[in-house]
């Protein structure tokens, strides 16, 4: 009679435990194809944008190792946003422990069937078949089972997808293989990001990577500036093929498609530096079209709107600061790699030139 019990079983084994795979891919931050391929597939296009890099400007934060970057424990990357702790939530209290008790219930199952009803022990096989009640059980305790996952599942789609009224609207772009960042409300300023090179892969005028910026393969010239504790709408689109932006602390990941408009949105409480990547197979350069967002004060947020010469919505234009008194790059006075507080490795616009190891080039 257990013997039939088995398929069922296992096959709502097989659709929870695929469940529960893609939910933890899908925050998985795309494996680095290999780094020798930075150099040598850079196509013309992407080269010369990389090479307009500039040094860091009135916003740059230091980041926090652990925060907003892959880790090496075996987990969802801490969550920043409150989509992220309820989707977290869901996986680590509901998804886990239900893959969990559903394994071991089977394997319990199959271990007792193998074990008690061998042919040296039992060589006539009953023949019983028809109980309902033991039908009635297993069609019934799936669907309960179903039923518990699909509720907080489907509150967590609509928290998820139900953009809130919108502080700050940022359009997502991908390109092969680099991001720009328009900001339409906001005096359509546009943020060209490009990847950071190793020292020793850089060529001509650009910079290489410090700690400062990041973690290899992360870190980019140009971060997208959110204000923290407002939402920000997410547009993504794309120029050539299908990108998509994933930024795994803010639970957010959406697909760039040429000629469609796809949003998404996400408020981050703590200022920080939060890294991403491409999620969608785009070509040669894939894994080198990282993403990093910085959260920063909304007053902060202002300044770095004004400087990029853009306008808040509702003031005037605002005057952009002469752009040769902010050449000074906040992370020199930074110890590369350590964690910033708040705000703290930031300097504003009017800071005086520090000694610094970044050429005083004029911004803009
Ligand atoms: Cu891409």
């Amino acid at each position: 009679m257990f013997k039939t019990i088995r398929g069922p079983i296992l096959g709502l084994l097989a659709a929870f435990a695929a469940t529960g795979a893609s939910q933890a891919v899908a925050q998985a931050p795309s494996a680095p194809a290999a780094e020798a391929n930075i150099a040598s597939t850079a196509p013309a296009a992407a080269t010369a944008s990389a090479a307009q890099a500039k040094p860091a400007d009135i916003v740059h934060m230091v980041p926090t190792p652990g925060i907003g970057m892959p880790t090496d424990r075996i987990a969802l990357q801490p969550q920043e946003t409150a989509v992220g702790e309820q989707a977290a939530r869901m996986h680590d209290y509901i998804l886990v422990p239900a893959m969990a008790a559903i394994s071991l219930l089977v394997m319990a199952l199959i271990l007792w069937v193998v074990v008690r009803y061998r042919a040296s022990v039992h060589p006539i096989p009953s023949k019983t078949h028809h109980n309902t009640t033991i039908e009635v059980i297993w069609t019934l305790a799936p669907v309960m089972v179903l039923v518990a996952i699909a509720v907080p599942s489907i509150k967590l789609i609509a928290h998820q997808y139900n953009t809130p009224k919108a502080d700050v609207t940022v359009k997502v772009i991908g390109n092969q293989w680099y991001w720009t960042y328009q900001y339409p409300d906001n005096g359509d300023i546009e943020i060209v990001s490009n990847m950071l090179k190793e020292k020793g892969q850089t060529t001509g005028k650009e910079r290489a990577r410090t700690d400062a910026d990041g973690p290899r393969l992360l870190a980019v010239d140009e971060r997208m500036v959110v204000p923290v504790g407002k939402v920000v709408k997410i547009i993504t689109t794309s120029n050539d093929v299908i990108h998509s932006f994933a930024l795994p602390a803010a639970w957010v990941k959406m697909d760039a498609v040429p000629g469609r408009l796809n949003e998404t949105w996400f408020k981050i409480d703590r200022p920080g530096v939060y890294f991403g990547q491409c999620s969608e197979l785009c070509g040669a350069r894939h894994a080198f079209m990282p993403i990093a967002v910085e959260a920063v004060s909304p007053a902060k947020f202002a300044q770095w709107v004004a400087f990029k010469g853009g306008t808040m919505p509702g003031a005037k234009p605002a005057n952009v600061p002469d752009a040769t008194s902010t050449a000074s790059p906040a992370i020199a006075g930074s110890p590369a790699g350590s964690p910033a507080p708040a705000d703290a490795a930031v300097s504003g616009p009017a800071a005086t030139p520090t000694t610094t190891s970044q050429p005083a080039v004029a911004q803009n």
